[in-house]
């Protein structure tokens, strides 16, 4: 993690390499629970399952504490290659996805005409990228099938420390590939589900940094909207980045869960090619959530009709 602004930082070699060391292991961990998390259901290895126990709750505390971890080497390259090449011939075959590029409010909600445009309630963000969404994906799909696997969503439960996870009602937001061409980037804003599950898949040649903020609000819904944390959301539109950090070390394969709904966080912009290509996988707190109308025609060009 890169703190941006001049937060406190421990940096003895000792300590560094502790956390080199306990990264690693944790990488190497749950990448085996990752190709053999069913058969170790059935074969109840007890050692290799105390391994992945102890795995997911240093995962759980890192997210309590940070707000996001990160799993590097999570999903293995024929994976990462696949889901590339699943990219590719989609855009082949004419299915490129939506391009937006539009503004929105942090809250991905439509201004309050009650309050002033400068308010951090409505001030814009300018945002661009192109979004692949489930309905194009093909039965078949590398995506799909990664989305709908009981140990991510098993790995996502035990991480957060949720009672329950759910796939989401969405049938175009569920999981989606994002793509990030050059100039493209995300302001910054609120997620509409409670984490985020962000497959690395291609990194750009220059630019596209994740950035966050943990814990800017604390909130039980997507919607609630309430004035406590305007003055930090504020200072980070103002661009005062005290508590923002940068997260580091990605790679092709990383797995990223965040805490979004209540931590402001945004993707700067891509200054070199190649595109910056991820897979995001939603998942819900309560069965049949779905995205909000405002954040679907803003970002994947859909619409739901009734909603
Ligand atoms: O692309 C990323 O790294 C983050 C995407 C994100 O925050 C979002 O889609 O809401
Ligand atoms: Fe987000």
């Amino acid at each position: 993690m890169k703190m941006i602004s001049s937060g406190k930082r421990a940096s003895f070699p000792k300590v560094l390499a502790h956390v080199i060391h306990r990264k690693l292991k944790l990488a190497l961990i749950l990448s085996i629970y990752f190709d053999r998390f069913e058969s170790l259901e059935h074969s109840k290895d007890s050692r290799s399952s105390m391994d992945i126990d102890l795995a997911l709750e240093s995962c759980h505390s890192t997210i309590e504490k940070d707000g996001w971890v990160h799993i590097p080497k999570f999903i293995p390259s024929h994976q990462v290659e696949s889901m590339l090449s699943e990219v590719e011939s989609l855009q082949l075959s004419g299915k490129t996805g939506f391009n937006s590029f539009d503004s929105h409010t942090v809250y991905q909600e439509e201004i309050d005409d009650l309050l002033p445009p400068d308010h951090p309630r409505n001030q814009l963000q300018q945002s661009s990228k192109t979004i692949i969404d489930l309905m194009e994906l093909s039965e078949n799909s590398t995506l799909r099938s990664t989305y709908m696997r009981s140990d991510i969503l098993e790995l996502v439960k035990r991480c957060t420390g949720l009672t329950e996870v759910f796939l989401s009602a969405c049938p175009y937001n569920a999981a989606y590939y994002n793509i990030y061409n050059v100039g493209d980037g995300l302001g910054w804003h609120f997620d509409r589900s409670a984490f985020g599950v962000n497959l690395v898949l291609q990194l750009p040649g220059g630019g596209g940094n994740f950035d966050y903020h943990h814990q800017t609000r604390y909130i039980s819904s997507p919607s609630s909207l309430h004035s406590l944390e305007y003055d930090t959301i504020r200072n980070i539109l103002q661009g005062n980045l005290s508590g923002v950090v940068t997260v580091d070390g990605i790679q092709p394969g990383s797995l990223i869960i965040f805490a979004g709904l209540q931590s402001l966080h945004r993707v700067t912009t891509i200054t070199e090619t190649p595109p910056r290509i991820n897979a995001i996988l939603t998942y819900e707190t309560m069965p049949g959530q779905k995205l909000n109308d405002y954040s679907l025609q803003k970002f994947f060009g859909r619409h739901i009709p009734g909603e």
